[in-house]
Formats: structure tokens, sequence, C-alpha cells
């Protein structure tokens, strides 16, 4: 099946200076409206290399819970690692549409391969983004016949990113876990253990003649556990909080941590899942490399038991991630 893709609809709209109409965005979206300019609200900064661990526990649990995003410095990734990583994912985009199509999703492939979303969004609206999934971690759920050929170089530079991140994902769930009163292991356990998923994404935004009326990815929670991010220098990630969109400062080198669905779920509400959208930009390309960490499919999930009692009831049902993740998907009530 042919597929439109959003990189080959931006050179075409260049020459025009319009963009077809189902990526128009209604009042109630368009960036230019629905932004909050003049405040600058900072999301939490956290500086992962302090040795207090009561301190670093207290910062990641109050950012979770005020905020669900959070961004970290000084996370034990280099700088190089992560350059590596987002220049191997800039030339794959930049291959000629052929080569890209090569590992092109299937109907077979399931989220795995290079796309452009065709969910249906409300009035059948698009975002102006493709994207790359594949699995990185761990090995027995990795299928390198997703991952680009080209650049050579394509492989190592994701298999050193997600060696290191597995660190960093560790000790966030340890401060998540002690930030609940649970003991360090408790919540990596809850999401799967060793069996957890790592799924990596890479968003393409192409520049848009009109940024002000189209959005990248419309607004969501993630589905996962946590979401790490790490996005190129171009702005665009914004986050809703108390009814307002604000931008999320970029920081080289940081990462971009999202709670999402699943820790808001077994944490029964105390950290909340994000809400947050893309924005996209005129002249420039976004990028950005979100790793998913995902339960397996058949780990259920539900409020934690140590953390419901009589006056806190389970606000969340418990089910199967691949259960939870059918309802989303298809936008039956969970
Ligand atoms: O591009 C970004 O910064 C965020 C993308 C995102 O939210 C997603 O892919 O789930
Ligand atoms: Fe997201």
């Amino acid at each position: 099946m042919e597929v439109d893709r959003v990189q080959a609809i931006a050179s075409l709209s260049k020459k025009v200076d319009t963009i077809p109409s189902e990526f128009i965005r209604s009042e109630n979206e368009q960036p230019a409206i629905t932004t909050l300019h003049g405040v600058v609200l900072e999301v939490p900064v956290i500086d992962l290399s302090i040795t207090d661990e009561e301190k670093l526990v207290e910062l990641i649990a109050e950012a979770s819970e005020k905020w669900g995003i959070f961004q970290v410095v000084n996370h034990g990734i280099s700088d190089e690692a992560i350059s590596k990583l987002i220049e191997v994912g800039r030339e794959f985009f930049e291959l000629p549409k052929e080569e890209k199509e090569e590992i092109a999703k299937t109907p077979e492939s399931g989220i795995e391969g290079y796309g452009t979303s065709l969910q249906k969004e409300v009035d059948g609206k698009k975002g102006w983004v493709d994207h790359l999934f594949h699995k990185i971690w761990p090995p027995p759920a990795v299928n390198y016949k997703y991952w680009p050929k080209n650049p050579p170089s394509y492989r190592e530079a994701n298999e050193e990113y997600a060696n290191k991140l597995r660190q960093v994902s560790d000790n966030l769930f340890k401060y998540l876990s002690l930030g609940l009163g649970l003991e360090r292991h408790e919540l990596k356990a809850a999401v799967g253990g060793d069996d957890l998923i790592y799924l990596m994404k890479i968003n393409y935004y192409p520049p848009c003649p009109r940024p002000d009326l189209a959005l990248g990815v419309v607004a969501h929670t993630d589905m996962s556990s946590v979401t790490i991010l790490v996005p190129n220098e171009v702005q665009g990630l914004q986050v809703s909080k108390d009814g307002y969109w604000y931008d999320v400062k970029y920081i080289p080198n940081a990462l971009i941590v999202h709670i999402g669905d699943q820790i808001e779920i077994l944490s029964n509400g105390k950290y909340k899942a994000v809400l947050h959208r893309t924005t996209v930009n005129k002249e420039k390309t976004r990028m950005s490399w979100p790793v998913f960490l995902e339960p397996p499919p058949e780990k259920e999930v539900g409020p934690i038991p140590k953390l419901v009692n009589e006056e806190n009831p389970p606000k969340y049902k418990t089910k199967m991630y691949k259960d939870y993740v059918y309802c989303k998907l298809n936008k039956i009530p969970q």
C-alpha cells in the first residue's frame, strides 16, 4: 500500500506555501491560538549526579506528582553517545524514499517499522510527522529487520545508547519507587522487571509552511510506564498544565522524562501521566527520539496493592498491558 509520507507532502507544500486541509487544526488546537506566550514556566530540571539520594527522591517524586514530566542532566550518557544517536537517525531520514520504504510498516509488522500515523484522529486530522519504531532491548524482543541498515553505524549507535539508557532507567525506577514509599526494586518489578521492553521511536517533523495551524503529534499521554526522550535543537515539545500549553525548554544533551499511563495507574494516581503535544517549525526539521519503557504485553498492571486501602481505593482497573493498549488505540474506555 502506497502511503503519503509527510516528508513528501512537506516538500510540495514548500513551493505553494500552504498545507493540505487535513493538517489544519480546529481553533481549539491551533498552536498559534492555544500556546501561552510570555509566561516562562519551566518543567523541573533535575541533576542526577547529586549524591544525596533522599533529596533526589524528593525532587523526582515532586516533579512526577505536579508535572508528570522533568528533564534530567548529568545522567551518565555522554554527549557523544547522544550526538551519534541523533546523527544516524537524521541520516536515515535523509535517505531517498525508496530506501526508507524498505523497512516500512506492514500489516504484520505491528508497531515496528518506518511509517506515518494512520490512526484516526478527531475529524480525520493528521499530524505533521513521520516516524520509525523499533525495539532496542531486551535482546529477545529485538528484530533487526526494522533497524535501518544505512548509515552502517546505525546499529552501533543505537546499541550503545540502549546500554547506557538501561542504567538511567533503572535509577529512575528506583527513585520513583522510593518516592511512593515502596522498596527500591518494587516499581521496576511491577512493570516487568528485566522483561521491560525498550521501544525506540524517531519522530521526523519536516519544515511546515503553516506552523501556526498544524501540530506534529496531537495532545496525548504516553501509554508506557516511563518515556525517556532526546530532542534535537528545534523547539516543539509542549506540555499542558492548568489548562494552558507551555513550551518545554530545550537543554542540550538533557533527557526528558515523561511519566506514562502505567506509572499513573501503578501509583494509583499519585504520579501523573503528562499531557503533551508537539508543534512544528517553518524552516527547520525537528526530530525526537523517545524510548517508551513498556511492560510485556501479558503483564498485568493495576494500582500496587500496598498503595491502596479503604480511604484510598483503587482508581484504575487492573489489566494486561496489551488490553490497555488495545482500548487506548481504539478509543474504548479502559
Ligand atoms: O517529539 C516530541 O518531543 C514528543 C513526541 C511524543 O510525544 C511521542 O512520540 O509520543
Ligand atoms: Fe508522547
